[in-house]
């Protein structure tokens, strides 16, 4: 009886599924997102706490007229309108209390108008 070669199973080799579902799992996640109103005289939340060393995204507007959001301590002064957000990257280097205040004269409790940020390990 003479042998029969079997044709070759052509097949599955040389597919690879290559997965590309590393947006869930990425190295640098996207910034926290912190979203801060103010309104004369105040801004809210009036405190918040961030870790030394992450990125931040600080969402800002303002409920009536312009403000603004500066601490001293990173250097940072953006502004604050009604009817806009604008969006800011922090990413603090020392850790504290830090005072946040306003940069834009906006009426009789302007220099009342402060939060608190404290930065943790
Ligand atoms: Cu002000």
């Amino acid at each position: 009886m003479k042998s029969r070669k079997l044709p070759a199973v052509c097949g599955l080799a040389g597919i690879f599924l290559v997965a590309t579902t590393l947006s869930s799992r990425a190295q640098d996640p996207e910034p926290k997102v912190i979203e801060i109103r103010a309104k004369k005289f105040a801004y809210e939340p009036a405190e918040i706490t961030l870790h030394k060393g992450e990125t931040y995204k600080l969402h800002l507007t303002s409920e009536d007229a312009p403000h603004s959001l500066r601490i001293n301590a990173f250097n940072l002064n953006a502004k604050m309108k009604a009817g806009e957000f604008n969006d800011v990257l922090l990413t603090p280097d020392q850790v504290g209390d830090f005072k946040a205040d306003c940069g834009v004269y906006c009426g009789a409790g302007h220099k009342t108008m402060s939060m608190t940020v404290h930065v943790i390990q």
